[in-house]
C-alpha cells in the first residue's frame, strides 16, 4: 500500500461525498450521493431498492459521525473524515472496513442485479462502471482482477474487498466513483 495513493483518495472520496461542497460531511451530503447512485441506475427512491441505498448510505453517515464524535446530526470536518476512516477502514482491518462498507456495496448490488443472483455478472457489472461514470475503463480487465475466485461472477465479498484494495492503493477500479 503507498500511503499517498491512499491518502489522495480519501481526500477525493470526501470532496465527492460533499455533495454541497461546503468542506464538511453531513448527513446531507450522504442521501444527496445516495440519490444520486439511485438515479444513475434508473432506479426509484422510493422503491424498497432505493430506499435500501438510501439507508446503508444514512447507516455509514451514522457510524462515521458516531465513531468521530459528533453525532448522528453532526458534521466532519476533512482532517475527521481522514481520522475516523484511518480507523474504521485501516486499523480495525477487514472487519472494519467490512462492517463500515457492506451495506452499501450490497445495496448498490442489488440495483444492478437484474437476474436476480445476488451477484453481478459481466453485463451487470458494466451497468455498473455506466452508473458511477467510469465506462471508459477497461470493464473487463476491472471485472477479471475483482473476481478472485474466477468463477464469472462477482460476489457481495469479492467486490467488498475491491473496495477495500481500491482504498489501500492496490486495485485501480473506483466503484464508489472517483
Ligand atoms: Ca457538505
Ligand atoms: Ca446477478
Ligand atoms: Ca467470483
Amino acid at each position: 500500500m503507498t500511503t499517498a495513493v491512499k491518502n489522495e483518495r480519501q481526500i477525493q472520496r470526501f470532496k465527492k461525498w460533499d455533495v454541497n461542497g461546503n468542506g464538511r460531511i453531513e448527513r446531507s451530503d450522504y442521501e444527496a450521493e445516495a440519490m444520486r447512485i439511485i438515479k444513475a441506475f434508473g432506479e426509484s427512491p422510493e422503491s424498497p431498492r432505493g430506499r435500501a441505498v438510501r439507508d446503508a448510505f444514512i447507516g455509514m453517515f451514522e457510524y462515521q459521525a458516531s465513531e468521530a464524535g459528533v453525532g448522528p446530526n453532526g458534521a466532519l470536518t476533512q482532517d475527521q473524515f481522514l481520522a475516523v476512516n484511518e480507523k474504521l477502514m485501516f486499523k480495525d482491518g477487514d472487519v472494519g472496513f467490512s462492517r463500515l462498507l457492506r451495506p452499501t456495496i450490497r445495496a448498490i448490488v442489488d440495483l444492478c442485479d437484474t437476474d436476480g443472483d445476488g451477484e453481478v455478472n459481466p453485463a451487470e457489472f458494466k451497468t455498473w462502471l455506466k452508473a458511477i461514470g467510469v465506462s471508459g475503463a477497461d470493464a473487463d480487465s476491472a471485472f477479471q482482477a475483482i473476481d478472485t475466485s474466477g468463477n464469472g461472477s462477482l460476489s457481495v465479498d469479492e467486490l467488498v474487498n475491491a473496495v477495500r484494495d481500491f482504498h489501500y492503493g492496490t486495485l485501480d477500479v473506483p466503484l464508489l466513483g472517483r
